[in-house]
């Protein structure tokens, strides 16, 4: 029998709550796929910092790589600055183990409502590719004169040809197997950016002469925040930039009824390192302790592991179990329009799977 040994990381908020429904979904697909899951909870986060000054401890990344992969809630506490959280656990993860393609699918579920009018279950299916490694991210800069009333601050961000280069072509890739529309999207912003978005547009385009076989788009960043509201339909595989497919992979959570369903992958696609695997959602302390948080997109998230460690068909049960409780709307968490808990969404999933 097979054991993957999985790294969890709760953090913080919702977080705590999301990754115990997750667990149970896995624990029982594991015992109907004949493999097991050997779970090493490591509790960092908010109170890990509030305890030691540091969000996760000194060794953290080597006690992380022996693991098959990582499970991670959220990150993100009132009482602590947001950059302090997400550049003490989340980022040096996804850069330690060079996680270069941040994988965020839009599915709208049969069943759930989207905020747009138009677009019927199944009509949005489109995936957010985002560059997990450099970019806006790269933490370049600094202050001068700080706390003054002169104060500077500079941030830089890092392009590469090599990282742009791997992240279009992971892309097109994924057009290639997922056999919908063959169709890339690139956003930048190339008429403000004339160097480090020009760069991305040059690569692109190197890339795609590659992939006759796929129909390409380039769209500025608002062209495309207004495009994924105006023609969610036509979408396939959008590729961006660290920050730029940040915030619209937020708008593509939302256009699928919940950032509750938004599920998403860090992956290393070379499988050098351990690959991660969290909900788009942070932490929501507004709503953390109710009891109320939709477990589903850890849920899915906990899926798209399951596929990434070669259990596809145990992911696509996952999957369609999900859909499932979706389609029938009898439990659903507030966010949409419910009235059930965060353990009876998890209890239907599990009644589904069988
Ligand atoms: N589920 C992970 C989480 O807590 N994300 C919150 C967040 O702030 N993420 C920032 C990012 O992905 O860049």
């Amino acid at each position: 029998m097979k054991t993957f040994t999985i790294a969890v990381i709760a953090g913080d908020g919702v977080g705590t709550e999301v990754i115990p429904q997750a667990k149970r979904v896995l624990e029982q697909s594991a015992k109907k796929y004949d493999i097991t899951f050997a779970f090493e909870d490591f509790n960092w986060g908010a109170e890990h910092y509030f305890r030691w000054g540091k969000m996760m401890p000194a060794g953290a990344i080597d006690l992380l790589q022996p693991c098959d992969a990582i499970l991670l809630g959220a990150v993100g506490h009132p009482e602590i600055a947001d950059h302090i959280t997400l550049n003490g656990l989340l980022l040096p993860i996804r850069r330690a183990f060079d996680q270069y393609a941040n994988v965020r699918p839009a599915y709208l579920y049969p069943g759930v409502d989207s905020p747009l009018a138009r677009p019927k279950g199944g009509d949005i299916d489109f995936v957010v590719v985002r560059e997990n490694t450099e970019g806006e991210y790269a933490q370049v800069g600094g202050f001068v004169y700080q706390q003054q009333p002169e104060e500077i601050a500079t941030q830089t961000s890092v392009f590469t040809r090599r990282g742009i280069e791997r992240i279009v072509r992971f892309a097109f890739e994924l057009a290639v197997t997922r056999n919908k529309k063959k169709r890339v999207t690139s956003v930048t912003k190339s008429n403000a950016q004339g160097y480090s978005m020009v760069l991305w547009d040059r690569v692109f385009e190197d890339v795609a002469g590659q992939y006759p076989q796929v129909e390409t788009e380039s769209l500025l960043v608002d062209a495309a925040a207004m495009n994924f509201i105006r023609r969610p339909e036509s979408f396939d595989v959008v590729v961006g930039s660290n920050l730029f497919a940040d915030i619209l992979s937020d708008i593509s959570a939302i256009l699928i009824g919940s950032m509750g369903l938004a599920a998403s992958a860090n992956l290393d696609p070379l499988r050098r390192f351990p690959s991660m695997f969290e909900p788009v959602h942070g932490s929501a302390p507004d709503i953390a302790g109710q009891g109320i948080v939709n477990p589903l997109a850890t849920i899915l998230s906990g899926g798209m592991m399951l596929d990434h460690l070669g259990m596809g068909d145990a992911a696509r049960d996952v999957e369609s179990a999900v859909a499932a409780v979706l389609a029938e709307g009898k439990v659903r968490t507030p966010d949409l329009g419910g009235h059930s808990s965060t353990e009876e969404v998890t209890d239907a999933v599990l009644e589904k799977l069988g």
